[in-house]
């Protein structure tokens, strides 16, 4: 299977969807955490660093694609398709200031799956006739994660996307908390931020969520709302 067709696989079947962020994550390295999530049965990581020289983002993703390819998780790098290639990562994440999709796809070749992240339903439909293989959906709920974040889509945004054939992650201020509306609306595969790295035990947390998303997948039908 190719690491597109692994991300693809993980994407449309759902789960949680695990993303590193260092400043948040209590002084523990990103490795340890992403050791965590993978301990607590994250099936997908994505590693996201901005603030880390690019020897270490090479270092750490370099341990991080050995752990993932061990277990058969999804492995993920955001924004830079050199590193993605550099480390054999199964896909890369790209954002709507990034290079356009049709150069990432250029650079990455057929046979890494390419994410773009959208921010309401018109570049959510844009996204039908780009060359990539599943699209971030977000911010949900307000949040703090990340910088320069625009103003929350909701769940309308959510509802939006699960119309499309697009498989799509749901991001952006989802907790245990909300998730069950997040469901609702028709998320499936659903990405936690500060919600996993804060919390004290990241496997336990990781676990939990996982657990509450099978639950949700389990009955056949979304949750209901809280
Ligand atoms: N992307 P948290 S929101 C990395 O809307 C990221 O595309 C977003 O962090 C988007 O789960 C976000 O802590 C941060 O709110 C999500």
């Amino acid at each position: 299977m190719s690491g597109r067709e692994k991300v693809l696989e993980q994407v449309l079947s759902g789960g949680l969807y695990c993303i590193t962020a260092l400043a948040l994550s209590q002084g523990r390295s990103t490795v340890a955490v992403v050791a965590a999530m993978l301990e607590g049965g994250a099936r997908i990581i994505q590693y996201r660093e901005k603030r880390v020289s690019r020897l270490q983002a090479y270092q750490e993703c370099v341990a991080i694609r050995r752990m993932t390819r061990a277990l058969g998780a999804a492995f993920i790098v955001n924004d830079h398709c050199d590193l993605a290639l550099a480390v054999e990562a199964d896909g890369v994440h790209v954002g709507q200031d990034d290079m356009p999709v049709e150069v990432v796809r250029r650079l990455v070749g057929p046979h890494m799956a390419i994410g773009l992240s959208t921010h309401g339903p018109a570049q959510a439909t844009a996204a039908l006739f780009l060359p990539v293989d599943y699209i971030g959906v977000g911010p949900v709920f307000p949040t703090s994660t990340k910088e320069d974040v625009c103003a929350p889509v909701g769940l309308d945004a959510v509802r939006h996307a699960a119309t499309q054939a697009l498989p799509f992650v749901a991001i952006g201020g989802i907790c245990r908390h909300n998730l069950a509306q997040v469901l609702a609306a028709g998320a499936r595969s659903v990405a936690m931020v500060s919600e996993v790295v804060t919390a004290p035990d990241i496997a336990a947390r990781v676990r939990e969520v996982e657990g509450l998303l099978a639950a949700a997948s389990g009955t056949g039908s979304p949750m209901p709302p809280e």
